[in-house]
């Protein structure tokens, strides 16, 4: 029913067009990402069990996908992974492959040594390679294809992701009557740093080809609109853009690049705007209650030699959690006798990320040579001043650490979000508990009840980290309090439905705005 064509000058495009009855494959409504929500088993007589990842979208997203019926389209996670469309759960999932060189090109390449760091504020120097950005071309027409694939006429298809950012024009190319909302859940760059990408146009318009276009903060939103106006010369007004049809109108016929796939068809408005993500709160409060939760937790406290004050710090280890920033705050407490590794002990559980790419092997050396730094100085022979846990661990694990720790210090250096600090306020159903927060994460605009920190001032996140040790109970309870109730009104189902509505409703046909 569908395939990729290469068109033009070698630009992969998606060919496939709804039938008669609406649409190649039926659903009303096609959740697209990078990754399947769900994550491969394999039994020791190797039979293959797809089980449900626990990641936060497929808990957003499953209770909409029952209702409507819906398909999710990503990638299985292992190269040459062919997967056959399957139900889980009430949803299709359509597998994407991608062969091992797609995986180094795309996957390794261009999403996570060009685009990561590029968005994340070049914390580490973004590297721009051309057969990375042709591999990111053709990888995002193979999504947008399989999108074509399953979306019925007038189905609502959500993009997610800094993976996919050409997806909304290519559909949009093909499938006029769909309606397209794309999510960004990392930071969208400012335009000095997002002019070094060489193909900065094509992005934005690749983007452009949704209705709407979600961001986590208002920063993101005016920096995303920005780039219309200065990477591809397009009206703005408010956080409405105007596309218009310029090619089409010259009489250029279809466009021969990913540069100009926004453009086709009618003139259009689009919608920027901002949608914060959340976590499932009650979920995660329930879970904090149970009765072998709690006591995992104190089990946690007990082995690491009931210190009177737990620090936790748990992310993916990566660059732009400020992982060495706070390491080196608590070492430098330790070192000048400020704190004490019997009253104040850190666990930093840093779960293996993107191991295959070169900063990601630097930042693990650096890391593990700075803790056993702080241990040889500190730790005795029964005690460490810092455990260190490179693993991944199941949900309930994570919420006995988060219910463990008395101070949780999250101090990115860029983050879109930060979910770890949502789940760490639920799970405190106690009113117990201090969040130590970067102000550069998108949870900063929501906890403002948490203390705020510049993780580059390390004088700064020193003080924070006494302030949290000696906090009185009533003024950690007062903070924690305010905190939950914040989540608890602005959970992800508030999010999903919120996007959602948005995105029924989103400019659709238009004049463009007048010019800025
Ligand atoms: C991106 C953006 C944005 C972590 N270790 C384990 C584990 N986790 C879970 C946490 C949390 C999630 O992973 C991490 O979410 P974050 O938001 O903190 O960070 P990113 O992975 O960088 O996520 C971010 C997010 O997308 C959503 O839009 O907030 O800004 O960078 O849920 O609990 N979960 C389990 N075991 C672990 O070891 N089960």
């Amino acid at each position: 029913m569908c395939a990729q064509t290469i068109a033009g000058n070698g630009s992969p495009a998606v060919d496939g067009r709804p039938d008669e009855n609406g649409g190649t494959g039926g659903q009303g409504f096609v959740v697209v990402a990078n990754r399947l929500p769900v994550e491969r088993l394999e039994a020791a007589d190797g039979a293959v069990r797809w089980q449900r990842s626990p990641g936060g979208l497929v808990i957003a997203l499953a209770p909409v996908m029952r209702q409507r019926g819906g398909a999710w389209v990503g990638w299985p996670g292992s190269a040459g992974e062919v997967l056959e469309p399957f139900d889980s759960d009430g949803m299709l999932l359509v597998g994407v492959a991608l062969s091992a060189p797609e995986v180094a090109a795309f996957y390794q390449g261009f999403c996570n040594a060009t685009l990561w760091p590029l968005y994340h504020d070049v914390i580490v120097p973004p590297e721009f390679h051309r057969t990375w950005w042709e591999s990111y071309l053709a990888v995002n027409a193979r999504f947008a294809a399989a999108v074509v694939g399953q979306a019925g006429a007038g189905a609502s298809v959500w993009v997610h992701d800094y993976q996919l950012q050409l997806v909304p024009a290519m559909l949009r190319r093909s499938r006029p009557d769909l309606r397209i909302g794309f999510f960004n859940h990392i930071p969208f760059p400012g335009y000095e740093l997002f002019a070094q990408l060489p193909w900065r146009r094509q992005i934005v318009e690749g983007l452009l080809g949704a209705d709407l276009i979600g961001f986590q903060r208002q920063g993101d939103v005016s920096n995303f609109l920005r780039a219309c106006r200065r990477a591809a010369k397009l009206p703005t007004r408010g956080a409405v853009i105007g596309v218009a049809d310029r090619e089409q109108a010259a009489g250029a016929g279809p466009p021969r690049s990913g540069r100009a796939l926004a453009r086709v068809g009618e003139a259009r408005n689009v919608r920027a705007g901002t949608f914060p993500i959340s976590i499932d709160a009650a979920e995660l409060d329930a879970l904090a209650r149970r009765p072998d939760v709690r006591a995992r937790a104190r089990e946690i406290r007990s082995a690491l030699g009931d210190p009177r004050v737990v620090l936790l710090g748990a992310d993916r280890l990566d660059y732009t959690k400020g992982i060495l920033h706070r390491l080196a705050a608590y070492g430098e407490l330790l070192d000048s006798g400020q704190l004490t590794p019997s009253e104040a002990v850190l666990v930093q559980a840093a779960g293996p990320s993107r191991e295959r790419v070169d900063q990601y092997m630097r930042l693990r050396e650096e890391v593990e040579a700075v803790v056993g730094r702080i241990n040889g100085n500190h730790a005795t022979l029964s005690r460490p001043a810092v455990h260190y846990l490179h693993h991944s661990y199941p949900r309930e694990e994570m919420a006995a650490l988060y219910v463990a720790a008395d101070v949780m210090l999250v101090t990115p250096l860029r983050d879109g979000m930060n979910l770890v600090a949502k789940e760490y306020v639920a799970c405190h159903f106690d009113e117990r508990g201090t969040l130590i927060l970067s102000e550069f994460t998108g949870a900063a605009d929501e906890l403002g009840s948490a203390l705020l920190v510049n993780p580059h001032d390390i004088e700064g996140v020193k003080e924070a980290i006494v302030r949290a040790v000696r906090i009185s109970p009533r003024e950690a309870q007062r903070r924690m309090r305010s905190m939950r109730k914040r989540i608890r009104e602005h959970d992800v189902h508030r999010w999903a439905t919120s996007f959602l509505d948005a995105l029924a409703t989103a400019p659709g046909p238009a004049e463009p705005p007048a010019g800025p």
